[in-house]
């Protein structure tokens, strides 16, 4: 793992993600900006309609199957100025450094919302295959936009599994099934959890009568190809209002 130690995060908050593999940012959006975010992305489903998502691919470059059960939006960069500092937060990049070292570029910007009674994942890793080389090549974080409760399809996570040689597919019986490990990443709209994207991990079940959404802000490391093309996709708006810090990002 590469060490890009950051004062932007303690040095505890630094190892628990280097020996659980996640990591609680805190309370990253306040609420205005909460609001903000969740107007666009409502004006942006309304917009796509049955063309939400699809311009997310999956780790091999494969467009994403349509999930039953939650919406989706992808390339957030060129939807809006609020998603912004998803993607540019002091504490965030300084998680993703010291996961991915210090070149590391955004890999894609995307919205997932669990519906009612829908949102249910196998536990998976964001990579196809478990860690082999020494360093990490991708690491994630989410971004609640809703309070995420043990009712309402908040993601599990099971500690330290971003070191197993396995993914869940290669070694359980049934991803899908409740994992005596797994945890609830709970709590308040606003909060962000970075986790190293090797980590198993998966969306629950929405037993709630209302949407569970959240954004995911997924890196990877600097020599990989990125989930979304970010510079293809540029927008001459996007370039035009990005700062050339966050130009880099991408
Ligand atoms: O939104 C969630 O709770 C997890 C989503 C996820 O892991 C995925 O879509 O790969």
């Amino acid at each position: 793992m590469a060490m890009q130690n950051s004062s932007e995060l303690e040095k505890n908050e630094l190892e628990q993600l280097e020996t659980l593999g996640y990591v609680a940012l805190g309370q990253l959006l306040d609420a205005e900006a909460l609001d903000c975010i969740r107007r666009r992305i409502e004006i942006l489903l309304a917009a796509e309609q049955n063309h939400a998502g699809v311009e997310l691919l999956d780790s091999r470059n494969i467009r994403h199957a349509k999930e039953e059960g939650a919406d989706r939006l992808a390339d957030l960069v060129n939807k809006g100025a609020e998603f912004e500092t998803c993607f540019t937060h002091s504490k965030l990049l300084a998680g993703m450094r010291h996961v991915l070292g210090t070149n590391c570029k955004l890999s894609s910007l995307n919205y997932r919302s669990a519906r009612p009674d829908g949102g249910e994942q196998k536990l998976h890793v964001d990579w196809h295959e478990a860690i082999t080389a020494p360093e990490f090549i991708v690491c994630n974080s989410i971004w609640l936009l809703d309070d995420f409760t043990e009712e309402n399809g908040a993601t599990r996570l099971i500690p330290r599994s971003h070191l197993y040689p396995k993914i869940p597919d290669q070694e359980l019986e049934d991803p899908w099934a409740k994992h005596p490990h797994e945890e609830l990443v709970t709590g308040e709209a606003g909060n962000v959890f970075l986790f190293n994207a090797y980590l198993w991990h998966g969306g629950t079940r929405n037993r709630s009568a209302r949407q569970r959404r959240a954004i995911h802000s997924y890196f990877c490391r600097h020599d990989q190809p990125q989930q979304t093309n970010q510079l293809k996709l540029l927008t001459e708006e996007t370039r035009q209002r990005l700062p050339a810090d966050s130009l880099k990002l991408l």
